[in-house]
């Protein structure tokens, strides 16, 4: 079972059988989201931020073939620098673990872990979803149905902005993947506080979400809820301005044919560039409140038994 192929640090594997709040968090957005050193710096202060709300945090990724659920401070400095790092989607699990790899997880695949380790609350800044050309290319992201296959909540601040959001959100509907947003009835647009999709159901406390959450266990077994949480707005880039930076960046990645799984890191870093870092500024901004938002959770779920 995946289960007894996971190495829990203590920490993380105390806190589970005390039934202490524990948030699982990605690490894509390090090894492939982010530059040196901000990944690794904002990688630590998101842990902090999970500790401060009361939470373990169990960064996941796999090492040597080994899967882990929280890492060490040199282990973060590896997955930061380290070029040999594979991006793993859920399906990609079983080759880098019998291939004794290196991978960063993405959504997909961090809740496949994360579920199998007994963790029930997991963070990341903007989840894959629908390509913003998806009706020839094909690309939906992999997290869309691992978010619905797996009985965890995760806090995200949308799709990323440039992919397909009114798509994606159809796409979880048809899934059957219930969806909350924190604060507003707008889906949040990652870099932006308002991508103008509405959603039907808002949620105003971590309490609240945990309530739901618990109902759905409930209600409808084995399915994960998605929580979209809208960037703090003093760091949000009006969707006017972000847009010609992200069109931009969408028409140099087609120029070179970078699709697949280098599509999402290539578009990030390219928009980084033209807007100066302002867009990496405003990345780090939400995936901390992130964090907050899901060490609040996983403190509201341990309360409820
Ligand atoms: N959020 C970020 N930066 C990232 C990601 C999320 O702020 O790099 C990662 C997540 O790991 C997510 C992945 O699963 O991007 C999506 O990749 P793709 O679009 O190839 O499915
Ligand atoms: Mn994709």
């Amino acid at each position: 079972m995946l289960k007894d192929l996971i190495n829990t640090t203590a920490e993380v594997r105390d806190a589970l059988s005390e039934g202490r709040p524990v948030v699982a968090l990605e690490s894509t957005i390090i090894s492939h989201g982010m530059p040196y050193p901000t990944n690794r710096e904002t990688a630590a202060a998101v842990e902090g931020i999970v500790r401060e709300a009361g939470a373990v945090p169990a960064t996941i990724a796999i090492l040597d073939g080994k899967i882990r659920v929280g890492i060490t401070a040199e282990e973060l400095e590896f997955l930061s620098t380290s070029d040999t790092i594979k991006k793993a989607c859920e399906r990609d699990i079983p080759f880098i673990v019998a291939g004794k790899l290196c991978a960063a997880t993405t959504v997909s695949a961090t809740l496949a872990i994360a579920h199998a380790a007994g963790i029930r609350v997991f963070a990341t800044g903007g989840i894959g979803a629908v390509g913003p050309d998806a009706s020839t290319t094909m690309d939906i992201s992999a997290d869309l149905p691992a978010l619905g296959r797996y009985e965890c909540i995760t806090v995200c601040s949308g799709a990323k902005a440039f992919m397909d959001v009114a798509g994606t959100l159809e796409f979880l509907e048809t899934q059957g993947i219930p969806v909350v947003v924190y604060g507003t009835d707008r889906f949040p647009l990652f870099y932006s506080l308002d991508s103008g999709e509405r959603v039907d159901w808002v949620m105003e406390s971590a309490g609240e979400i945990a309530r739901v959450f618990a109902i759905q266990v409930a209600t409808l077994p084995g399915r994960g809820l998605l929580v979209a949480n809208p960037i703090p707005s003093e760091s949000a880039i009006p969707e006017s301005e972000i847009r010609k930076a992200i069109d931009s960046a969408l028409a140099y990645v087609a120029e070179r044919k970078i699709t697949g799984k280098a599509f999402t890191p290539a578009v990030l870093s390219r928009i980084a560039e033209i807007t100066g870092g302002r867009s990496l500024t405003a990345n780090i901004a939400l995936i901390r409140n992130n964090a907050r938002l899901a060490g609040e959770i996983a403190a509201a779920l341990a309360l409820q038994k």
